[in-house]
């Protein structure tokens, strides 16, 4: 069945120019990005967003990861989209994930590891509306061959 997920590109990411490349290996592995944008975590937001980890020994430090600089949040759709993008990333800690997954290739520790995804369909509709309005994602793929007649005329 064809779902959703939600993704952010975590701020180490966006600070050393690899949005590009990632967003590639997504598209080719044939996510569809249905919204994207770039943000600034607050600290109350992070901690929201995080907050089922509130009790962590971590949780100070990846409020403060977090909120560090910019990040770029996305929602993808794809048949099988949650748990395909969730073996996508691999493990939590980059050390632990199979070789060519996202936080094997760009994480550099369990807090600073790249990427988020959702980890279930009900967390990604959770944090789907925690960062965008329906209107915000876009409802039909770009049908291609593309009319060129109607739009060149
Ligand atoms: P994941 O679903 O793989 O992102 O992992 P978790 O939900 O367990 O953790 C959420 C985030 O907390 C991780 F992305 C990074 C951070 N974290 C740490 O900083 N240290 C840890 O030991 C575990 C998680």
């Amino acid at each position: 069945m064809t779902n959703r997920t939600l993704s952010i590109l975590k701020p180490n990411v966006v600070a050393k120019h690899h949005t590009g490349e990632i967003l590639t290996l997504i598209e080719k592995q044939g996510f569809r990005i249905i919204a994207l944008k770039m943000l600034q975590f607050t600290t109350i937001d992070a901690a929201k967003f995080y907050s089922i980890h509130k009790n962590r020994p971590f949780f100070r430090n990846l409020n403060l990861f977090m909120t560090a600089g910019p990040v770029i949040v996305m929602v993808l759709e794809k048949e099988n989209a949650v748990a395909d993008f969730r073996k996508m990333i691999g493990d939590t800690d980059p050390q632990k994930a199979e070789k060519n997954t996202i936080r094997s290739l760009f994480g550099e520790s369990k807090t600073r590891n790249a990427i988020h995804a959702s980890d279930s369909e009900e967390n990604a509709r959770q944090e789907i509306s925690f960062f965008f309005s329906e209107r915000e994602i876009t409802e039909k793929p770009y049908l291609l061959p593309i009319p060129e007649k109607e739009i060149d005329a």
